[in-house]
Formats: structure tokens, C-alpha cells, sequence
């Protein structure tokens, strides 16, 4: 039995460390999942006293507060102390570490750190180790690339059995003499065949403002189950890591969904021993496949039957499939939306959706009495005016039942077609010869963008239609937003589930 230790970085994203920790248990191992520090959202006036992570963002809150996200204090002495303890005593054969593009720096310096008490050799996976292995490798001993179940098994059998681990699929490894060895990639994964994720308290420790609190998840994980029945999408929008990982290992059968068995098996699992109140599912696209679906969602109401929430795409629900979704237990949906200038949607985020087509696919939520929310990109560096007011325009039409609860600027990651396009620009705009170049640089100023999120967020109030038009329409307005702000009744974010955070 080898002993694993799992380090997530900052709470949220959950489900690889249960994953993994669940495929060790299966085969044996021993596992323990220590979450690191907590990420804040600051005012962006105040984001200055915060450290702050690689490709965070601004969030336009719908209540009007500008944030920054992934912000968060700095790794104080205490909570390495706390974080060293805990390792102390579990006693690790092989220490993981799960990240994303945005926490390499932080993830390196957590490693430097370990590598002070502890020699093991220690793993980092996740989307910013398969995207960028060449700058994970020189701090990590080996990277796992892209889905990590069978690699961390076959990792743990191998300290197990005092046998090499230099040569596993799917790695990049750091040989003693510093050079790196690149296995071939590891072909996609039967989903039918991982394991139940280990949720169980116990394996939990969360360690954050000079606490260690165990046995305890942060914000209502646990109560609200998160799941994904496949991995994959259909859809390749340039902004998104599907769209990457479809030109890193290829499209074709890259969408693979978990029997409807399988699925019902894990959530009966976490219904029995977990003190759940709803489901999350955050597959990318719930709704593609109705064939599953109609398998799926009769079975879900009968044998599991909580309330869920889970997320479309407005050309993968028709009203008979919002229905039967809704008759399943579907509380709330969140559509991605992203633009509302088709300009934008086609040329930029290769997602070419009419918004008539969108606008209907809103109704058709609303009509299947589901609660809609909506997530919509709302600033980059391709906008022209124009497209700003195409997006309200088609927040006019949209029904202002679909709410949304922040709008967010466009997060270039690394490596991604659309980071390809704005480097591309960006070399452009510094070309001598720019006339020539197609160069993208419209840009609306801060003060245009702040305009027209206040009548985005107009359009979500109970101001009728017409006078919201007509206020978009006044150049008084225009000359100063904050006349707008008395019409923007500051409401509570909604959240999908109805539990209180
Ligand atoms: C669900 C999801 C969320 C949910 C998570 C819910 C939950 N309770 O866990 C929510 C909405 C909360 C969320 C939050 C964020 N997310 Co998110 N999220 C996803 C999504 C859709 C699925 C991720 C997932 O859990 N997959 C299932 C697990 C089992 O698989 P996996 O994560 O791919 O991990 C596999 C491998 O990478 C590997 N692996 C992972 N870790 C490790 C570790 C080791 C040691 C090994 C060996 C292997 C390994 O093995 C795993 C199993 O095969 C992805 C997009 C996608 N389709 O992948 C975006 C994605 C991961 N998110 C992303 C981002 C940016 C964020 C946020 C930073 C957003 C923000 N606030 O700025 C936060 C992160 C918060 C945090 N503290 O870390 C980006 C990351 C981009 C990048 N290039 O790194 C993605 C890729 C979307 C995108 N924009 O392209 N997210
Ligand atoms: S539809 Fe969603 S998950 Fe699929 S590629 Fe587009 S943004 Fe990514």
C-alpha cells in the first residue's frame, strides 16, 4: 500500500482530488486531500492588499460591485507549519499536487516548500500541467498529462513495489541527471470503468487562515453534490480548454458519457452516505445526447430524486426536453451565452449562434418553468462599440426571467486558439506596416464598458422594455452612467440551488 497525498491549491475546484483519491483507495493505496488556502473575491479598489493569481479577472457582480477574483492572502508561516504537520503525519510515499494555468507560481512555491521536510517524489496534474508540461516540469519530478486516474494508480503500485515510475504513459518525468523524459500520451480513459470519488470527511483536512479544520468541506460541497456524467463537448469555442484539448488529443470520441447505470450508482453511493440536498451536474453540456437523457431522467427521478441544477447550450434543448429535465427534478439551468453580438460569436469565439436562435432557447427555459441563469463574456479585446450594442440589444429581447449573476471579461489561458488570435493581434498593432494588417484595435474605453454594463444589468430589472430602450437611446446617459444607477434596484445574487452559501 503506498500513501498519497493529494494538494489542491485554493478550494474549488473539487472533483479531480475525490476522483483520484477515489481510483487509490479502489486499488488499495492510502489517501489523504489537503485543500491549501481559500481564494476571496476583493472590490477592485481593494484587490491591491491581496495577492492575486495568474489570469484572474474582473466580475461585474449584478448587484453593481466590481471584483477581482482569485485573490487571496498571502502563505503565512503558521499555515506551512500546519500544512508540513499534517503531511508529518500521514507520512507520504508520493505527494500530488492538482492545478490549473493560473497557480503554477503558487504551486511552485508550496513545492519548494515541501521539498525542505519531505523527500518523495511529488506530481503535479491537472489542466495547467497538461497544457503547459514544459513549465511545470523543472518543479515538479514528474507531470501527468491530461487525465490522470490510471497514472496515479499505476504510480502508487509502483512506489508500492519499490519498482521505477520513470517510464508511465501519459508522464513527462524529471530524471536525476535533470533531463526530462516525454512518454507518449495516454489514449482517453474508459469513463465507465473510474472509481466512486473519495468525499468521505475524514480524508479531508482545509487548511487556511492559520486554521486546520478537518472532517469539514468548505461552502456547501457535500450538501450539493458536484458530478460530471461525461467529459468532453461538442463544441470547440476557442476561449475553452474543450477546444484545446480536442486539438491536443483529437475530437473524434473525445465526447464520452458514464452509462446511466454507472452515474446512478455513484450518486445512490453519495445519497446513502453523504448528507446531500441537491446535484450539480457540471458536465460542460448536460443536455447533449436526449437519447441518454431519456434514459437517464426517469430513472434519476425514481432512484435518486433531489433537486438539480446543470448547464446547456442554446441549440441543445428543444421545450419536450426542458420538460422531461424539468419533471426530473431540474430546479435551475445556466445557459452560456457569452455574446450577444454575432460579429463576435463567429469571427472571435467560434461558436457562430444566431441570437434569435438564443432569445428562443431562453424562452423555451422559461416556458419549461425551469429557473434560468445566463454567463455572458462582456468585454475583449476584439469589441468594437458595436458589439456592446448588439449585446444590448439582445438583452432586451432575452427574457428577463434568465438572470445572470456576474459578467465576466474575457480570461485568456495560455495555449488556448483564442490567446493565439489576441497574440496575433498584438503583434499586428506593433507593425509598422499595420495598415496592411487586419488589427483589431477598437477597443471601447473602461468608461464605454461601464455604460453598458449598467444597461446590461437594466435590462435584468422590472423596467419595462421600452423605456429601458429609450434610456439606451439618450445620450444623457451615455454622457454620464450613474444617472442610470437609481433605476438598478441592487437585488441578492441569486444562487442555483436556493442554499444559502
Ligand atoms: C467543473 C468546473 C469548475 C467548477 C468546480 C466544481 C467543483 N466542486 O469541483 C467551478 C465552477 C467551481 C470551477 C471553478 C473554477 N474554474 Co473551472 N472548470 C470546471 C470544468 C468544467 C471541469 C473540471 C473538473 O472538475 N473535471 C473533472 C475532473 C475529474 O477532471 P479534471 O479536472 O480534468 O482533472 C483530470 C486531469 O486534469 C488530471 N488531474 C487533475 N489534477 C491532478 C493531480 C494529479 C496529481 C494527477 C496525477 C492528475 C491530475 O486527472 C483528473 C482526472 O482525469 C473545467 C473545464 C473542463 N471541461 O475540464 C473548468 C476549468 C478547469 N475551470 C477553469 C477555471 C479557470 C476555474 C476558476 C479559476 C475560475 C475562476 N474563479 O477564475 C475556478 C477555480 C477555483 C479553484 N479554487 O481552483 C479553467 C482552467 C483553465 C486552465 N487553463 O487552467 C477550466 C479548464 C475551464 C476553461 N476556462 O477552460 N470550475
Ligand atoms: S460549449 Fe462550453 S464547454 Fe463546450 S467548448 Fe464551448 S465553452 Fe467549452
Amino acid at each position: 500500500m503506498a500513501r498519497v497525498a493529494l494538494i489542491k491549491l485554493f478550494t474549488g475546484l473539487n472533483l479531480a482530488p475525490a476522483q483520484l483519491s477515489g481510483e487509490l483507495l479502489r486499488a488499495g493505496h492510502k489517501s489523504k486531500i489537503i485543500y491549501f488556502k481559500n481564494y476571496e473575491d476583493h472590490l477592485v479598489g481593494e484587490a491591491g492588499n491581496y495577492e492575486v493569481a495568474e489570469f484572474s479577472g474582473r466580475l461585474y457582480s449584478i448587484d453593481g460591485r466590481e471584483l477581482i477574483w482569485n485573490c487571496y492572502k498571502p502563505f503565512s508561516d503558521t499555515e506551512f507549519e500546519l500544512l508540513i504537520n499534517e503531511l508529518r503525519d500521514f507520512a507520504p510515499d508520493v505527494i500530488g499536487f492538482s492545478l490549473y494555468s493560473g497557480i503554477i507560481k503558487e504551486s511552485a512555491q508550496v513545492t519548494r516548500k515541501l521539498r525542505e521536510h519531505f523527500d518523495v517524489p511529488i506530481i503535479w496534474g491537472g489542466a495547467g500541467p497538461t497544457l503547459e508540461p514544459e513549465l511545470c516540469i523543472p518543479h515538479a519530478d514528474i507531470v501527468c498529462i491530461n487525465e490522470g486516474e490510471e497514472v496515479i494508480v499505476d504510480l502508487a503500485n509502483r512506489i508500492d513495489a519499490g519498482l521505477p515510475w520513470d517510464d508511465i504513459e501519459g508522464t513527462w518525468v524529471k530524471a536525476a541527471d535533470g533531463t526530462i523524459i516525454k512518454h507518449k500520451v495516454r489514449p482517453n480513459i474508459p469513463l465507465n470503468a473510474i472509481a466512486i470519488p473519495d468525499w468521505k470527511r475524514g480524508n479531508y483536512v482545509h487548511i487556511n487562515a492559520d486554521q486546520v479544520k478537518r472532517g469539514r468541506f468548505p461552502q456547501n460541497l457535500g450538501r450539493e453534490y458536484p458530478i460530471m456524467t461525461q467529459r468532453g463537448c461538442p463544441f470547440s469555442c476557442s476561449f475553452c480548454i474543450e477546444s484545446r484539448y480536442q486539438e491536443m488529443f483529437g475530437k473524434k470520441d473525445s465526447l464520452r458519457r458514464r452509462s446511466v447505470d454507472v452515474v446512478l450508482e455513484e450518486l445512490r453511493w453519495a445519497k446513502q452516505f453523504l448528507d446531500i440536498e441537491t446535484i450539480l451536474f457540471y458536465d460542460d453540456v448536460f443536455t447533449v445526447n436526449p437519447q441518454w437523457l431519456r434514459e437517464f431522467l426517469p430513472r434519476y427521478k425514481e432512484e435518486i430524486g433531489l433537486p438539480f441544477w446543470c448547464y446547456t447550450y442554446p441549440t441543445t434543448h428543444n421545450v419536450e426536453l426542458l420538460k422531461s429535465l424539468k419533471a426530473a427534478g431540474c430546479i435551475s439551468i445556466t445557459m452560456g451565452v457569452q455574446s450577444g453580438s454575432e460579429r463576435i460569436l463567429r469571427d472571435y469565439y467560434n461558436r457562430p449562434t444566431k441570437m434569435t436562435r438564443v432569445i428562443e432557447a431562453g424562452r423555451e427555459i422559461v416556458e419549461a418553468g425551469i429557473t434560468g441563469f445566463f454567463d455572458l463574456i462582456t468585454s475583449n479585446e476584439f469589441d468594437r462599440e458595436e458589439d456592446l450594442r448588439a449585446t444590448f440589444e439582445f438583452l432586451l429581447e432575452f427574457p428577463k426571467e434568465l438572470k445572470c449573476v456576474a459578467f465576466g471579461e474575457m480570461i485568456s489561458f495560455p495555449t488556448y486558439s483564442f490567446s493565439v488570435m489576441s497574440e496575433q493581434n498584438q503583434i499586428a498593432k506593433k507593425d509598422p506596416n499595420r495598415i496592411a494588417v487586419a488589427v483589431a484595435d477598437q477597443q471601447p474605453s473602461q468608461e464605454v464598458y461601464d455604460y453598458y454594463h449598467r444597461l446590461y444589468r437594466l435590462t435584468r430589472t422590472k423596467l419595462p422594455v421600452d423605456t429601458i430602450r429609450e434610456i439606451g437611446r439618450d445620450i444623457r446617459y451615455r454622457r454620464d452612467p450613474k444617472l442610470i444607477d437609481p433605476f438598478l434596484n441592487p437585488e441578492k445574487i441569486p444562487r442555483f440551488t436556493g442554499l444559502s452559501a
